[in-house]
């Protein structure tokens, strides 16, 4: 079955996680986000993959070239990021039968993805607490009998993850009117589907969405926690590993190194002497965490330098950043609150009472600088030796 993925948005939502690198391509658990949706489609049989691209489009097409594991690999450019009908649209050329669509930055559970390959046509739902922010499906006798985009009285708790598998006929009925909010949208297309054929509910055990920083970090605990350690890389005798560990050829632990799993580290990656890596790290490659450092529950992206004497935790850190020694995340407010975050201009909380700093790439933190947890700081951002930073810059 032809697969399409949606990789052609750039994840505004993301902050300064985004300036450079589109959304699809961040990491989780040492493969880009969209590398785990081609994986499941690859696993549930795809026959061709066409990925839509758009936002930084090189990046996507450098990372699957003209193959993906063995099966075949097309590009569609959407011009504009005018909405995910339009996006599939831009695919439409390449198409030729019934095909699947998956969103490009979702984590799905792949046993579901296969199944909804086998009982097309077909549709993956989850069930949430709050389904007023998604598409709403509702469900008669084993079939999908409407969907409604983000109602403010949700009929059914069943929230469309944008996986489904459209008929032929559907590669007619891409051209949607414009919506309310000035996009062109799928859940339109599928309306049409549901009409005029019988399409199936497939439940995914486990899904995310992966829109805000915080759920990049709660991607990489999920995806973490499911790997098998392997150690390729060079491990003092001195250092201590306990838990799920994963250590890439070319990456170096040096003495007094303890790593309490699941914890990624890529190749390149060099950690310590005398360091600490909490759960739910991820070390891209190239990173360097140095003498008398504590990481926890981070994403540490490629050529970062945490070398000395400093603490980071439950943050996300962008490409070739640099702090300063002593710099400190505080991840925990004093009044115990949940933690909010810039998200669009608007301060949202995170839902987490645990939650450091978002950093942009290039980023450079002088000397004992102190970093308030729900702290934005943008791509290129500087601070003075002994700053205490408590809003975005
Ligand atoms: P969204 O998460 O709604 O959009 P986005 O990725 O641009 O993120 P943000 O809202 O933070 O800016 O998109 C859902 C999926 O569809 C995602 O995989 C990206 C993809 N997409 C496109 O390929 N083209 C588009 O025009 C849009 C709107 C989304």
């Amino acid at each position: 079955m032809q697969t399409v993925i949606l990789a052609a948005g750039q994840g505004t939502r993301m902050g300064p996680l985004t300036e450079s690198t589109p959304k699809p391509m961040l990491p989780v658990a040492g493969r880009p986000l969209v590398a785990h949706v081609a994986d499941a489609a690859v696993d549930a049989g795809a026959s061709e993959l066409v990925v839509v691209v758009g936002y930084e489009a090189e990046a996507v097409r450098s990372f699957f070239g003209d193959t993906y594991r063995d099966v075949p690999v097309t590009f569609a450019v959407q011009a504009e990021q005018a909405g995910t009908a339009d996006a599939v649209r831009a695919a439409r050329p390449e198409l030729d039968g019934a095909f699947a669509v998956l969103n490009g930055d979702n984590l799905y559970d792949p046993a579901a993805v296969e199944q909804l390959f086998e009982s097309a046509p077909s549709l993956a739902t989850y069930e949430v607490d709050d389904p007023s922010n998604y598409g709403v499906v509702s469900i008669t006798d084993g079939i999908v009998t409407d969907i409604v985009e983000k109602p403010a009285d949700p009929p059914t708790t069943y929230a469309n993850t944008g996986a489904y598998v459209f008929p032929e006929a559907a590669i007619d009925w891409l051209d949607v009117p414009e919506s309310e909010r000035g996009e062109y949208e799928i859940t339109d297309v599928v309306a049409q589907v549901i009409d005029a054929h019988e399409v199936t509910p497939v439940p995914l055990s486990r899904w995310r969405d992966v829109g805000r920083p915080w759920e990049l970090l709660e991607a990489n605990e999920t995806l973490l926690a499911e790997l098998d350690g392997t150690v390729d890389g060079t491990v003092s005798d001195d250092a201590e590993l306990r838990g799920t560990v994963v250590v890439e050829a070319g990456a170096t632990i040096e003495p007094g190194v303890v790593i309490e799993g699941p914890v990624y580290v890529s190749r390149g990656a060099s950690v310590g002497p005398n360091a600490y890596l909490r759960g739910g790290t991820f070390l891209g490659a190239d990173v360097h965490v140095g003498n008398g450092v504590e990481i926890k529950n981070s994403v540490i992206r490629r050529g970062t330098n945490v070398p000395h004497l400093s603490y980071v935790g439950d943050s996300v850190l962008g490409q070739d950043v640099n702090f300063g020694a002593g710099t400190n995340v505080a991840n925990l407010r004093h009044d115990g609150a949940t933690v909010h975050l810039t998200v669009k201009g608007d301060r949202i909380s995170t839902g987490r009472r645990k939650f450091g700093v978002v950093v942009g790439d290039g980023v450079k933190t002088g000397i004992n600088t102190s970093l308030e947890p729900g702290v934005t700081l943008s791509g290129g951002t500087v601070t003075e030796p002994g700053e205490r930073v408590r809003r975005d810059r």
